[in-house]
């Protein structure tokens, strides 16, 4: 799983390298990291099926929304400041959303970390917490740690799907969603010495392990998303993960069964609060959430 997981990674990190920052060729350099992105990410993820795990990944990330996106057609790209900060969505929770008002984090833990939670190679330990964003409370991922040129690393952050649905459920899921937003924290120094609050750059994805036997790497790309659109220090995404093909579904009984949120490394400081995770079958049903509150995974 690892092998495949920093493969994908390596190739995205240079890519989103090449992400400006506000400016305007950002349109054009998100377009064709996120067309490149899925491409290293559906060679790699299964040759035999690497047809169809493209538009697997095509089709997830057309699902992705970005309410900046709108905004921005509003105002100039060139201007130096946003005309007005945008109204951030009002989110609205399923009956069987992961909705954090308990303030437990439902299994969420760092993946490649060490035993002091700091992280191996390009990945960063984060603090996971559930804080107040936008009037509800919400997943909020802190990401520590910087590499050498002062960059954040990669933040990888499971959950323990079997533990949330159940084992016996697994099978069951076809799709999850949730609502996610980035904050600026920390500025960005641009090459002309300006600082700036930049929660762009914003290119991650979303996987999921499926244990099998038969194949225990094998990797479920749900798709990535990509906002290096954005007019405030805040940008908000609805990410919607679809497994298209019945053989990278989990199996029922498993355990181990997880899915993972990872962003790819960026220039400053930003927070990611993630809200609403819901999954859901094959007929848009929503599968109930039978996970025990205080009993996280660690
Ligand atoms: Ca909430």
């Amino acid at each position: 799983m690892k092998k495949y997981l920093v493969l994908a990674l390596t190739a995205a990190i240079a890519l989103g390298s090449f992400a400006a920052c506000g400016e305007e060729e950002k349109e054009s350099s998100s377009a064709s990291s996120s067309s490149s992105v899925s491409e290293s990410s559906a060679s790699e993820s299964s040759e035999s099926e690497s047809s169809e795990s493209e538009s697997e990944s095509s089709e997830s990330e057309a699902s992705t929304s970005d309410s900046s996106e709108a905004t921005s057609d509003e105002s100039t790209p060139t201007e130096e400041e946003p005309a007005e900060e945008p109204e951030k969505p009002v989110l609205v929770a399923d009956e069987n959303a992961i909705t954090f008002e308990d303030g437990d984090i439902y299994t969420a833990y760092n993946i490649d970390v060490d035993a002091e939670g700091k992280g191996n190679g390009d990945s960063s330990g984060t603090n996971l917490t559930v804080a107040e964003y936008n009037g509800s409370k919400m997943l909020k991922i802190e990401v520590l740690e910087q590499d050498d040129s002062g960059n954040y690393k990669v933040p990888k952050v499971g959950f323990d799907v079997d533990a949330l649905v159940g084992a016996e459920n697994v099978d069951k899921i076809k799709s999850f969603k949730f609502d996610m937003f980035q904050v600026a924290v920390g500025t960005f120094t641009g090459e002309d010495g300006t600082e700036v609050l930049c929660p762009a750059n914003f290119i991650g994805g979303f996987g999921g392990n499926s244990p099998t036997t038969e194949d225990p790497s094998r990797w479920v790309s749900f798709g990535e998303f990509s906002a290096a659109e954005w007019t405030w220090d805040w940008v908000y995404s609805e990410f919607t993960g679809k497994i298209l093909l019945d053989s990278n579904k989990f199996e029922a009984g498993q355990e181990g069964c997880s899915i993972v949120l990872m962003r790819w490394g960026q220039p400053n400081q930003a927070d990611i609060y993630i809200d609403n995770i819901t999954f859901y079958d094959a007929d848009g049903n929503s599968i109930p959430i039978v996970y025990t509150p205080g009993a996280a995974a660690e």
